[in-house]
């Protein structure tokens, strides 16, 4: 199964994405995690992409597409995948509905996170305050709220129209909760066609 988690930074998407791989077998490939594994690595990449993620702005999509498809095909995504942090945009939505089309797959399920701003904010400031992720400041959180407002949103709309089954769950209150909820939710969940 190909299942796209899917919300604003801080909505929780790569904390319940480690829980879902336990439930679901299946791996969790976070964008976010690749990029920074490269900036950390000091690749000729993460060289390229270290100011972009630490100012909260999305890295170009033909640049996160390379990376995606890459990690796509390693051995143990053939059966499927936990999306997280991409698609971030139409066009990365559209580029994934193409590479996965030539392998005969498509995204089956779109979990998304809602949390309001309010908590999205804390979160973030707290993970600044505790673990130093250098876009975890207030100048930054604000642009990636702002990105995904105008960007990543409307990628929801774009898969309702592909009649990909788009399931919302509530991602307030504590990880087990927001958890069970997911699981909840799939276990009702449509299977597209
Ligand atoms: P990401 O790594 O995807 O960062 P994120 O959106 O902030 O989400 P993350 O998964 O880290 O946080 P979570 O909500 O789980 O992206 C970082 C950057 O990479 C982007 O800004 C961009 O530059 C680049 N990038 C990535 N993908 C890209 C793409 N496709 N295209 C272009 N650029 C891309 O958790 C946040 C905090 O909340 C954590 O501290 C967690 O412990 C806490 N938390 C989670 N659930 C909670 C709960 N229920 N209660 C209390 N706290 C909770």
């Amino acid at each position: 199964m190909i299942c796209v988690l899917f919300g604003p930074p801080g909505s929780g998407k790569g904390t319940q994405a480690e829980l879902l791989v336990k439930a679901l077998g299946e791996p969790h490939i976070s964008t976010g995690d690749l990029l920074r594994a490269e900036s950390e690595a000091g690749t000729p990449l993460g060289r390229r992409v270290a100011a972009t993620l630490a100012a909260g702005e999305l890295v170009p999509d033909e640049v996160i597409e390379r990376v995606l498809e890459r990690r796509l095909q390693a051995p143990d995504a053939r059966s499927g995948a936990i999306l997280d942090g991409y698609p971030r945009t139409v066009p990365q939505a559209r580029a994934l509905d193409d590479l996965l089309a030539l392998a005969g797959r498509r995204v089956d399920l779109v979990v998304a996170l809602d949390v309001d701003e309010r908590t999205l904010l804390d979160r973030l400031l707290r993970r600044g305050a505790e673990q130093g992720r250098s876009d975890d400041n207030p100048v930054s959180i604000e642009e990636r709220l702002r990105e995904y407002r105008e960007l990543t949103e409307p990628v929801l709309d774009h898969y309702r129209t592909a009649g990909v089954p788009v399931i919302k769950v509530d991602g307030t209150g504590d990880v087990d909760t927001v958890h069970r909820r997911i699981m909840a939710a799939l276990e009702q969940a449509p299977r597209s066609p």
